[in-house]
């Protein structure tokens, strides 16, 4: 067999230590001791080997303008959406392009090679939608992009809304948004809800909404998503994103939504490292997390996936693309402290954001998959995000894309003891 890349002694996720063998941009063999030879090989020494991060929800048209025209004071979802309104008037193709390619720069550093990024189709030029299908287009050989078409000011918010929306799946985004916690009643809301069902199918595409991202109890619009999944058969290839008010209603009403959620099988994201921050702003104390309940919906056996939504935006001046620091704020705020928690955090940066993007047989590491790699500077899950580990090697189609040299730590003068 002809490889022209071997991986020797790498540490997979069950703890196996394998040799693997790729050819062109494929894994063409997994086993321990492989019997194959190539120009190139790599000892990866036990240090852990994944599939690729996946960044399964980021607005990468916003990416980069923090301040820009002035900084968001208040930390809130609205004050965020007034500075990004006022800054997206100056959005050129040119501007999206330079920050996004950036940002894909930065993420595919940290091993992310999958991405899914709304982009906001609630403004008259659709600048942030062509401005991310070029870039998505541009980037193909090295990351894997996915646009949504994401009304930001609503779907209903300005009577040009609705056909903007149309004609961005006309021009080829790969996803439904929608934002009905936003609309301006709450009929509006549910509606919005039909109406992304309906063009889902008849363009035949994804769907991913912002969906209750407000720490309003009363906003319940997961149900209505949940509903139309169970009705139209959809399940794997819908998403309800933040879902925040989840972790704001009382038990009962979450007990009930639980078994509904649990028939329609949708996928949920969260992001912990924005809302955090962007949530629980109408508390004094005590004050809500302002997260969806991600260990409820992993023990249900849900599929959930963390996002790091922004990347020094109007909504949060921080964030480095890194999803290990996603992983780590999930550990601490949806306290996924146990043994097997602390994993499947990991799992949902990487197999739940797969799974999320609809990647199927396009993702993991198989025989016979694209070899899309990672080496991280760690054994296991565990070590990973406790030391954020630095991602020494990442493989992208086949080939080295990035390499990263982890700091040397040196103490000088006599022995400590
Ligand atoms: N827009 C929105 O509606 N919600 C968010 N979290 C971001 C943009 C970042
Ligand atoms: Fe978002």
């Amino acid at each position: 067999m002809d490889a022209t890349l071997v991986l020797r002694r790498g540490r997979l996720v069950d703890g196996s230590v394998v040799d693997i063998a790729i050819a062109q941009n494929q894994i063409v063999a997994i086993d321990t001791d492989l019997p194959i030879e190539a120009a190139t090989e790599l000892d990866i020494e036990g240090r852990l080997v994944s599939s690729p991060f996946v960044e399964s929800h980021i607005h990468l048209d916003s990416a980069l303008t923090a301040g820009e025209p002035r900084w968001n004071e208040s930390g809130t979802l609205f004050e965020g959406i007034d500075i990004w309104r006022e800054r997206k008037a100056s959005l050129t193709i040119k501007d999206v392009k330079q920050r996004a390619i950036s940002a894909l720069k930065q993420q595919a550093s940290y091993g992310v090679l999958f991405v899914r990024s709304h982009a906001d189709v609630s403004e008259p030029g659709l600048i942030a939608l062509k401005g991310l299908l070029a870039v998505r287009e541009a980037v193909k050989d090295w990351i894997t992009l996915q646009v949504v078409a994401f009304p930001q000011d609503g779907l209903y918010g300005a009577p040009q809304n609705e056909s903007l929306m149309e004609e961005a799946l006309r021009l080829g985004a790969d996803v439904v948004g929608g934002i009905p916690h936003y609309e301006l009643t709450r009929e509006d809301g549910v509606r919005s809800v039909h109406k992304i069902f309906e063009l889902a199918q008849q363009y035949d595409r994804l769907i991913d909404v912002h969906c209750d991202e407000i720490d309003d109890p009363q906003s319940r619009f997961l149900e209505v998503m949940a509903g139309e999944c169970i009705r139209s058969g959809l399940s794997s290839d819908v998403t309800a994103s933040h879902t925040t008010a989840f972790g704001s209603y009382d038990d009962a009403y979450a007990l009930k939504l639980m078994g509904v959620l649990k028939r329609a099988r949708l996928n949920f994201i969260a992001n912990p490292l924005i809302n955090i921050t962007l949530q629980g702003r109408t508390d004094t104390y005590p004050k809500r997390r302002g997260v969806t309940r991600v260990k409820e919906l992993w023990q249900s056996g849900l599929n959930v996936s963390l996002g790091h939504d922004c990347i020094r935006d109007p909504w949060y001046s921080l964030g480095t693309g890194n999803l290990l620091a996603v992983a780590e704020m999930a550990v601490h705020v949806c306290q996924m402290t146990g043994q097997a928690e602390v994993d499947a955090c990991f799992d949902m940066v990487t197999a739940g954001g797969a799974k999320t993007l609809n990647l199927g047989e396009g993702y993991g590491v198989e025989v016979g998959r694209p070899a899309n790699l990672v080496v991280l500077d760690a054994k296991d899950r565990y070590e990973a995000i406790l030391n954020r580990a630095t991602v020494r090697t990442v493989i992208s189609r086949g080939k080295v894309l990035v390499e990263t040299v982890p700091p040397v730590v040196r103490w000088s003068g006599e022995d400590k003891g």
